[in-house]
């Protein structure tokens, strides 16, 4: 193998277990952040981020000896970018962290190297941004140093698994490039490996983003007009998905995470002149945490002063992330209605700031509300027995605007139950 020496810049959800998995795959790897805090707890082993399997990976990396934590880039074979690449208010791409990555490599950047960005980026930026960039080193990309986009398609609360098992995708600044890519992840990818050019691999990921988004935006579309028909959302998704060609997502309480929620703009900052679908379904997601309240209040009145329990606050089930979070979006929103509301993500339990009171338990949050909302399906909160809740709480309204709780079940204990795309 070629490249022995990696350095990984950006210790995230995505830098971190890549990082890791090179070193346990016997890589020396130098892990970079430019946040003293998390070298620091790294150093120490301690984690920032909760990702299941992650917490004994980087403990291996560490005892192997061949993972060293910096808060600077050190010189490598291969340098990955695994940085963020949020929007800002105005729905336009942040490279900011981009560009000082490639520039933290320059000092160390020597012939032969291989410079792979991972973060998801708008079209060309590998080419028009990176490059040009790192050439400031004296070298030339494609002659000198190889420069390939490869970006990371792992499911958070499943990556451990799908950053060996994926299919992973790398796009060369030329056919050197996405060859030289190939030879480095083959070290643990178990996927096969598809080369393309940069630009096309900046798209691939973008476009498979963009395409769940809108697929998600149709579902939450289909909950509204069956709401308006008095039709149950879930029983028609289900049987129109017994149709051979047909597979309908599950409507919720919004979309959220740092990567479909944001991703889509990217194209439609790239293009806005021809991407109106994209754009649209960005907002029909981006809406949805007020049809939850909209619908709350047309269900059950006045929320001023309702005492509420909101359960779940991160952007999905079973992980810590808050990032873009629609419960977050939805609890706001109940307190500018001035309700009484009551926190509890067990994952992260003072991740809310604002004034709510914050539960450390489900029995704390449980114990003093009128109204339960269920807005992250945890399995903590899937697996509630009505029967127990019952005994737990004050609340005789429960509210399921994410689909992780049986009618039924409720009903039959004698909560009066609401859920989301149900008439
Ligand atoms: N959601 C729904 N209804 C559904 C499915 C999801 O409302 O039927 C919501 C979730 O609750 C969440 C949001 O959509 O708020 C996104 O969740 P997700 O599980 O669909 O995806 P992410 O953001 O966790 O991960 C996605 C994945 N991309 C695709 O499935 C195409 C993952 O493979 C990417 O690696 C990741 O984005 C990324 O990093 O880009």
């Amino acid at each position: 193998m070629k490249y022995q020496k990696i350095c990984v810049l950006g210790m995230g959800y995505i830098g971190l277990p890549t990082a890791c998995t090179f070193a346990t795959h016997g890589m020396q790897v130098t892990g970079v952040d430019i946040n003293q805090e998390i070298v620091h707890g790294l150093q120490n082993g301690h984690l920032h981020i909760y990702e299941p399997g992650l917490r004994s990976l980087v403990k291996s990396a560490m005892d192997s000896g061949n993972l060293s934590i910096s808060n600077s880039p050190q010189p490598a074979e291969a340098f990955i970018i695994a940085v963020p690449t949020p929007i800002t208010d105005e729905k336009n791409a942040d490279l900011e962290a981009v560009k000082s990555a490639a520039h933290s490599i320059i000092p160390h950047l020597r012939t032969g190297n291989l410079v792979v960005l991972e973060s998801t980026s708008p079209p060309r930026t590998t080419v028009d941004i990176v490059a040009p960039i790192l050439e400031k080193s004296g070298l030339k990309a494609g002659t000198d140093f190889m420069l390939a986009y490869s970006p990371e398609r792992v499911l958070p609360g499943k990556i451990l698994e799908e950053i060996v098992q994926n299919t992973r995708v790398i796009g060369g600044i030329d056919e050197r490039s996405a060859a030289a890519g190939k030879e480095l992840y083959s070290v643990f990818v178990k996927g096969d490996i598809l080369l393309t050019n940069a630009t096309t691999a900046e798209m691939v990921k973008l476009m498979e983003n963009t395409y769940r988004d809108i697929n998600i935006a149709i579902a939450n579309e289909f909950a509204h007009l069956a709401d308006r028909f008095e039709v149950d959302a879930w029983e028609a998704i289900q049987i129109a998905n017994r149709h051979p060609r047909v597979n309908i997502l599950n409507p919720g309480p919004g979309v959220g995470g740092h990567c479909i929620s944001v991703d889509p703009w990217f194209l439609v900052e790239a293009a806005p002149d021809i991407s109106p679908l994209v754009h649209t379904a960005r907002e029909v997601n981006d809406d949805q945490p007020h049809f939850v309240v909209e619908t709350m209040k047309k269900k059950l009145g006045s929320l001023e002063n309702r005492k509420i329990t909101a359960l779940g606050l991160s952007y999905k089930a079973n992980i810590d992330d808050l990032r873009e979070s629609p419960a977050i979006e939805i609890v706001k929103l109940l307190l500018e209605e001035h309700a009484a509301v009551t926190v509890y993500e067990p994952y992260k339990p003072d991740g809310f700031h604002g004034h709510v009171k914050a539960a450390n338990s489900l029995k704390e949050a449980l114990q003093d509300c009128e109204i339960i909302l269920l807005l992250v399906a945890h399995q903590e909160f899937t697996t509630l027995i009505p029967q127990d809740a019952i005994k737990l709480t004050t609340a005789r309204i429960a509210v399921d605007m994410c689909g992780g709780w049986q009618r039924k079940n409720w009903e039959d204990v004698g909560f009066d139950f609401y859920k989301l795309g149900q008439p």
